[in-house]
């Protein structure tokens, strides 16, 4: 999940100097803040630090990121405000984070993986036609159930672009890719398998060729879980809405799963902090397991807790 942020102090540092959006879009900063992460934490693998939410700037929706959280200022509602985004080409739209993925490679290669990632197709239009985050997700509910040609039409633009930008963060040095549809749980398992599953297959099916393992994660997921397998991920993250070997039992033994740690266990003091790691990793069985949190680390924790859960997953995962 999310592992560098604003609990960081050295990250907090470089953001009273530098806006978000800027530091996504400088190379250097974007590849430090990453490799901080890992340096601080000692985790087993690194995610590039970036945004969903690069990825609709770079089709022509500017965003800013407000207190309230990112802005657009001017949300998509009809086809004609579809058709005037661009599917661009990663190269010329977004070479910041292409070159952040290469310096952070060149400072990881053989340390630990570097993880590429974006916004499912269903999760950004939420942002595009939203414009920003939301809690029932009306406009965004409106333009799929009244205006499903526009919705598919924004959903084909946003596969294109998402596929072109996964291809080019492995092209640039990610050895995994990570495709978040952090809202997908808004959606009925019918309307999920309409708007959500086919776009997300077609993504996966194009990054196949390139043999690195995708990784798909939802919130608010747990009855939408045998769809998203559907999608041919290697791995599905899960957050803590859903018991780990109750998922095993559901999904096969072959799918990888990723979690599920409430972040909020991060608040508990260390010993019943380990009590809940234990049982994530009890109901994770060591088969196909690999150990995170639910969801993000949240603004409020302290980095020493962050740190003592990886340190914990290694004692306890590791048996002598
Ligand atoms: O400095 C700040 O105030 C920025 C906070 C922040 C950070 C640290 C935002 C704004 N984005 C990020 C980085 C980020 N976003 C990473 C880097 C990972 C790392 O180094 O660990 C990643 C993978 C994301 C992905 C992302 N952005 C998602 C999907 C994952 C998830 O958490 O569900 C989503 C939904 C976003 C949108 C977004 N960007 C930022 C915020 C606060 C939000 C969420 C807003 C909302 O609630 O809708």
């Amino acid at each position: 999940m999310r592992q560098a942020g604003r609990y960081q102090a050295s990250y907090r540092a470089i953001r009273k100097q530098v806006a978000f959006f800027d530091l996504c879009k400088t190379p250097e900063l974007a590849a430090r803040v990453t490799v901080d992460a890992v340096e601080q934490l000692a985790v087993d693998a690194a995610i590039i630090f970036s945004d969903i939410l690069v990825a609709v700037e770079a089709m022509g929706a500017p965003v800013q990121l407000t207190e309230q959280g990112p802005k657009l200022e001017s949300p998509l509602r009809c086809m004609a405000d579809v058709e005037a985004l661009r599917v661009p080409d990663p190269v010329q739209s977004v070479p910041f984070l292409l070159e952040a993925v290469r310096q952070a490679r060149r400072a990881l290669d053989g340390v630990v993986p570097l993880i590429g990632f974006a916004g499912a197709p269903l999760t950004l239009a939420s942002y595009l036609v939203e414009g920003g985050h939301s809690k029932n997700f009306e406009q965004l509910k409106r333009l799929l159930l009244c205006q499903p040609d526009a919705a598919h039409a924004l959903l084909d633009r946003l596969a294109r672009t998402v596929t072109l930008q996964l291809q080019a963060q492995v092209e640039a040095g990610c050895q995994a890719v990570q495709l978040f549809d952090s809202w997908a749980g808004i959606l009925s398992p019918a309307d999920y398998r309409e708007f959500a599953l086919p776009y997300t297959r077609r993504i996966f099916d194009e990054l196949k060729p390139l043999g690195v393992p995708r990784i798909h994660f939802a919130t608010c997921a747990s009855t939408l879980l045998e769809a998203m397998a559907e999608t041919g991920a290697e791995v599905l993250g899960v957050d803590w809405r859903v018991n780990l070997s109750e998922a095993r039992d559901r999904l096969g033994p072959d799918v990888t799963l990723q979690g599920n740690l409430d972040p909020a266990c991060l608040f508990l003091d260390e010993e019943r902090l380990e009590q809940r790691i234990a049982q994530v990793l009890q109901s994770g069985a060591g088969r196909r397991h690999i150990f995170n949190l639910g969801h993000g680390v949240l603004p409020g924790t302290e980095e020493a807790r962050a740190r003592f859960v990886v340190q914990a997953v290694h004692r306890l995962g590791r048996p002598a």
